[in-house]
C-alpha cells in the first residue's frame, strides 16, 4: 500500500457514511423571496443562500457580438460566497473514498473529481477560501451532486443571472475608485485569493462577486464564461462586466500545465483563479450548458 493511502485511514469511517448513508438532515420547504441556510451532508457546515427577485437584465448579445439584449430573469437564490473548500472537498474526496473501500462510486451517474495533479488550493490555505482550479465540468458535476444530496436544484447561474445579481438588479454598479471596498484584485490581493467575506457585500448582500475568484456562469451563448475578474487584475478589468470566455484558446491554455494524458475534464493545471458559485432555483429543472 501507498504510503499516502494510510493519510486516508483516518477518513475511512466518514467516507463509509458519505458514500453509503441516505442523508438525515431535515430540510424545510424553500419559501419564495426568503433567505435559507444551506446544511452540507454529512460535515454540516452551513451556507446562506439570498432570494433574487425577477426582473430584466442587458447581458451580451450572441448574435449581435459588441451589443447587448434584454433578457427576463425569474426569481432565484445565490450563495453568498463563492463555493468553499469546505462544501467542495466532499465531493472531491467521494469518488477516492468510495475506491478505498470497494464501493459502488456512481450509483446515481453522479461521479467525482479524479485526483487533482497539483494542490488546488495552491498552498494559500483552505478554510473559508473559494475553491479553485475546477473545470466547468466539475463544477456542473458538482451542482448535480449536490442537488441529489440536499434534494434541491442547484446549478450553476446563467449569465444573466450573474449580471442581475451584482449589480442589484442593475441598480447598484460599484464604481472603480470603491472597488478596495468590495474586492480583491490587483492592487490589494498581493497576488492571491482571500478568505471569503472578507470585503463588503454588495447591495443585495452577495460577497465577492466581483475579483477574488473568477465564477464560471452558462453563457448566454450557452457554453461556458468567466464572470467578474479575479485577484490578478487590475481594476479595469473587475466588473459587473467583466468577461472571459471559454473558447478553445482559453482552454487550451487553462490546460497546458497539464502533462497527462488525456488531460483531466475535472481540474485546470495551469490557472489559480477558476471557481464558481451556485444558486438554487427550487422546484425548476436543473439547467446545463448542454440543455441551453
Ligand atoms: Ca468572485
Amino acid at each position: 500500500m501507498k504510503f499516502r493511502y494510510f493519510l486516508w485511514i483516518p477518513f475511512f469511517a466518514i467516507g463509509a457514511l458519505c458514500v453509503a448513508r441516505e442523508s438525515n438532515i431535515e430540510r424545510d420547504p424553500l419559501v419564495p423571496g426568503e433567505p435559507y441556510t444551506e446544511v452540507m451532508p454529512v460535515s454540516e457546515y452551513e451556507f446562506k443562500m439570498a432570494p433574487i427577485p425577477g426582473g430584466t437584465v442587458e447581458i451580451p448579445d450572441p448574435d449581435n457580438p459588441g451589443s447587448t439584449k434584454t433578457v427576463d430573469v425569474s426569481p432565484f437564490w445565490i450563495c453568498e460566497t463563492e463555493t468553499t473548500w469546505q462544501m467542495f472537498d466532499p465531493f472531491v474526496d467521494l469518488e477516492e473514498r468510495a475506491f478505498m473501500l470497494d464501493l459502488p462510486i456512481d450509483p446515481d451517474g453522479i461521479t467525482g473529481p479524479t485526483p487533482p495533479y497539483v494542490p488546488p488550493d495552491q498552498g494559500w490555505g483552505k478554510e473559508d477560501f473559494a475553491a479553485l482550479t475546477m473545470s466547468f465540468h466539475s463544477a456542473e458535476m458538482y451542482c448535480r451532486w449536490l442537488s441529489k444530496e440536499t434534494g434541491r436544484k442547484y446549478r450553476l447561474p446563467t449569465e444573466a443571472e450573474w449580471i442581475y445579481a451584482c449589480t442589484a438588479g442593475g441598480k447598484s454598479v460599484i464604481k472603480p475608485e470603491d472597488l478596495d471596498r468590495y474586492a480583491w484584485f490587483a492592487a490589494n490581493s498581493e497576488s492571491q485569493t482571500h478568505p471569503v467575506k472578507s470585503k463588503e457585500p454588495n447591495a443585495w448582500g452577495l460577497y465577492d462577486m466581483l475579483g477574488n475568484a473568477a465564477e464560471f456562469c452558462i453563457g448566454s451563448d450557452g457554453t461556458p464564461v468567466l464572470r467578474g475578474g479575479w485577484y490578478a487584475l487590475g481594476a479595469d478589468e473587475v466588473s459587473a462586466s467583466a468577461r472571459v470566455p471559454q473558447s478553445t484558446e482559453n482552454l487550451n491554455k487553462w490546460l497546458e500545465k497539464d502533462p497527462q494524458i488525456p488531460k483531466s475534464k475535472w481540474w485546470l493545471a495551469g490557472p489559480t483563479y477558476h471557481s464558481f458559485r451556485v444558486v438554487c432555483e427550487g422546484d425548476s429543472e436543473i439547467k446545463t450548458a448542454a440543455s441551453e
